[in-house]
């Protein structure tokens, strides 16, 4: 698949605050935050959006989901709740075509989504 901004920021090519890493995920805050919290994790293996995944990605997928609510739960986040959200393609408003799992936090989340 074609490199976008997130492998640039994987690749240490451009900075981005990186608040988690380990293998196979790495999570930074988002540019332009959309709650208190507002965290991307994405995986360093690139997969363009969820549509694109495969049954090899369940792995990747899993471990992606449970970083997040890993993270969620060491920052005191869990108790109140969170919203994680993956966009998919153009009417799910996806923009960057590297898989990503949004987590919001630090506010009360509305649904339905606009
Ligand atoms: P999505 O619309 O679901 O594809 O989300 C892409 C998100 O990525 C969007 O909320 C803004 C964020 N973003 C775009 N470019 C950058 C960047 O260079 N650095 C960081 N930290 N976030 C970015």
């Amino acid at each position: 698949m074609a490199d976008t901004i997130f492998g640039k920021i994987i690749r240490r090519d451009i900075p981005a605050d990186i608040v988690y890493e380990d293998e196979d995920v790495l999570a930074f805050r988002d540019l332009n935050p959309q709650a208190p919290v507002h965290v991307l994790f994405v995986p360093k293996r690139a997969i363009a959006s969820l549509d694109e995944a495969q049954p090899g990605d369940a792995e990747l997928l899993g471990k992606l989901l449970l970083a997040a609510a890993a993270y969620a739960r060491e920052q005191g986040l869990a108790k109140d709740g969170y919203r994680t959200v993956i966009n998919c393609n153009e009417h799910g408003g996806q923009t960057v075509f590297h898989l990503h799992v949004h987590l919001l936090a630090g506010r009360r989340m509305h649904w339905p989504p606009g």
